[in-house]
């Protein structure tokens, strides 16, 4: 199973859990309320509410944590006749979904696919005008050079997987 799956579920477990104890607050209060004493309708509410929002808050905590510690790890590209080169897996995304690569010289990203969810039958890389599709089980070869340090995106066809190309400023002449 795809890592990032695995923490995902373990994320939502993490999140059901919480939700499932604020939610039990809940019955517990409704059970004294009053249907003729207004100052208690509106108290009571109140409880659940501040409990809604005290779940709701710990979920957002939650999952800011969660995605913080699960950032993925930059992998640097490896020099192989000239080129730096890359081989992304595509399975339920992209791993590594964050690579490194230096300004200027040539990159060669090696898209492998193993997910038949054709979501991913397509990856993009608009910054560098690349369109290509990615047949099952097959590794595609993608070249360009990235003349300017900065961070591009490369997504499946309709942007809902993503990875990141950082390219650095080469601090030497060698080509
Ligand atoms: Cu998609």
């Amino acid at each position: 199973m795809n890592q990032r799956v695995v923490g995902l579920l373990a994320g939502l477990g993490l999140l059901w859990g919480t939700a499932s104890g604020a939610l039990a607050l809940t019955p517990h209060e409704m059970e004294h309320h009053s249907p003729t004493g207004q100052f208690e309708q509106v108290e009571q509410p109140l409880g659940v509410k501040i409990g809604v929002t005290v779940g709701g808050l710990a979920l957002i905590g939650l999952e800011l944590w969660w995605f913080l510690l699960s950032k993925p790890k930059a992998q640097q590209s490896r020099l192989e006749a000239g080129r730096q080169t890359l081989t992304i897996e595509v399975d339920g995304g992209y791993s590594p979904s964050q690579v490194v690569v230096k300004a200027g010289r040539p990159v060669r990203l090696r898209f492998h696919r193993k997910d038949p969810n054709s979501c991913l039958e397509q990856v993009l890389l608009p910054d560098f005008h690349i369109a290509a599709d990615l047949p099952m089980n097959q590794t595609r070869t993608i070249d360009f050079i990235p003349e300017q340090p900065g961070e591009y995106f490369f997504t499946c066809g309709m942007n809902m997987f993503r990875g990141v190309i950082k390219v650095e400023a080469s601090n030497d002449n060698v080509v």
